[in-house]
């Protein structure tokens, strides 16, 4: 019994994290097929116990298969989600190839599960600064109403991936030793200048659109809106990268529509609310930090205050493990939402 689980990308840091998280979460698999490009094919994986041999992902992959959840890179995801989708899969796709499309669900459980019954095959994970932010505003949204958002965000380097965290932590080595490595890969494998990210920040994710914000600035802008059913929100973010390995952390100022609400109702409002766990008491010196969030689901939420000039205006510190919530976990999370909603049956 159970479904027969495609992960596509199963060699990358994301796709290793699905699969812990579908083994953690005890996910009802039948079969478990784990795919990646040509170049990752071949390699071996250990899932509780068994070992699997990594194939190369390709249309005819997908015969038989219930759910293949795709984190391999836009380009894979383009040319085989609608092979798989022909193959009678649902696919829940962790790249942001589909992610703004009209047709595409872009789901994050806790706002918006409902958007899971128009999906014609495939539905978008978001992109993961995307995720914590609004698994912290919602609830806010449904009490109070939500009319601006203003996030800067100070992000791992594993949201570039495996070979960004080998690049902090090589370069750290080499600076402390006292010697120098020349920089390849962030801000951005494949932009024209790379910059050193150990004891450094870097104000780039993710390349430079026309009008001067990044793309992974433009996703949060994008995301948020078509998430929250709120096309009017003003939305403004300015993504940095720190030298941490995981657990992306975020300054959020957002505006209400109610007048004379307090933090403390903020606060209580967020004690309850799905997927957050509150970490705020400034006396005791508690507030969520990276170090303290890698290997949860959840989304911590600290520092909630008013704004000291406009009345509806407040700040807070969302910080969530960018691989779990940020990806894996809310991709399996979509998946165990379609079977709660019998939005996918079992084949036999
Ligand atoms: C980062 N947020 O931290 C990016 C990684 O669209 O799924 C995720 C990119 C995406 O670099």
């Amino acid at each position: 019994n159970g479904y027969h689980v495609a992960v596509v990308g199963a060699t990358g840091a994301v796709g290793q994290q699905m699969i812990q998280t579908l083994v953690k979460e005890k996910f009802p698999i039948r079969q478990l097929t784990l795919l990646s490009s040509a170049r990752s094919a071949g390699k071996k994986v250990t899932v509780d116990g068994v070992e699997h041999t990594v194939q190369e992902a390709k249309p005819e992959s997908f015969a038989g298969v219930d759910i293949a959840l795709f984190s391999a890179g836009g380009n894979i995801s383009k040319e085989l989600a609608p092979e798989a989708v022909k193959h009678g899969a649902i696919v829940v796709d962790n790249t942001s190839a589909f992610r703004m499309d009209q047709d595409i669900p872009l789901v994050v459980p806790e706002v918006n599960e409902q958007d899971l019954h128009q999906h014609n095959g495939i539905i978008a994970n978001p992109n993961c600064s995307t995720i914590q932010m609004v698994v912290a505003l919602e609830p806010i949204r449904q009490k109070f109403g939500l009319k601006k958002v203003i996030v800067s965000t100070y992000q791992a380097v594993s949201g570039a991936g495996a070979v960004a965290i080998e690049e902090l932590q090589n370069q750290t080595k080499a600076i402390i030793n006292g010697e120098t490595v020349e920089p390849k890969i962030l801000p951005v494998k494949g932009d024209k200048n790379h910059y050193q990210i150990a004891f450094n920040a870097i104000p780039q994710i993710d390349k430079f659109q026309d009008n001067g914000y990044t793309y992974e600035e433009m996703k949060m802008i994008n995301e948020t809106k078509k998430i929250m059913h709120l096309p009017e929100l003003h939305v403004a973010a300015t993504c940095v990268r720190l030298p941490v390995a995981v657990g992306h952390s975020e300054s959020v100022y957002f505006e209400i529509e109610e007048d004379g609400i307090s933090a403390n109702e903020i606060k209580e409002l967020l004690k309850t609310a799905p997927g957050v766990v509150l970490q705020d008491d400034p006396e005791n010196q508690l507030y969520p930090m990276p170090a303290n969030c890698v290997g949860s689901n959840d989304v911590f939420v600290g520092r909630i205050r008013n704004d000291l000039n406009e009345g509806r205006g407040f700040h807070m510190w969302v910080v969530s493990d960018n691989l779990l919530k940020g990806a894996a976990w809310n991709s399996v999370q979509i998946a165990e939402s379609l079977i709660k909603l019998g939005l996918i049956k079992e084949k036999k």
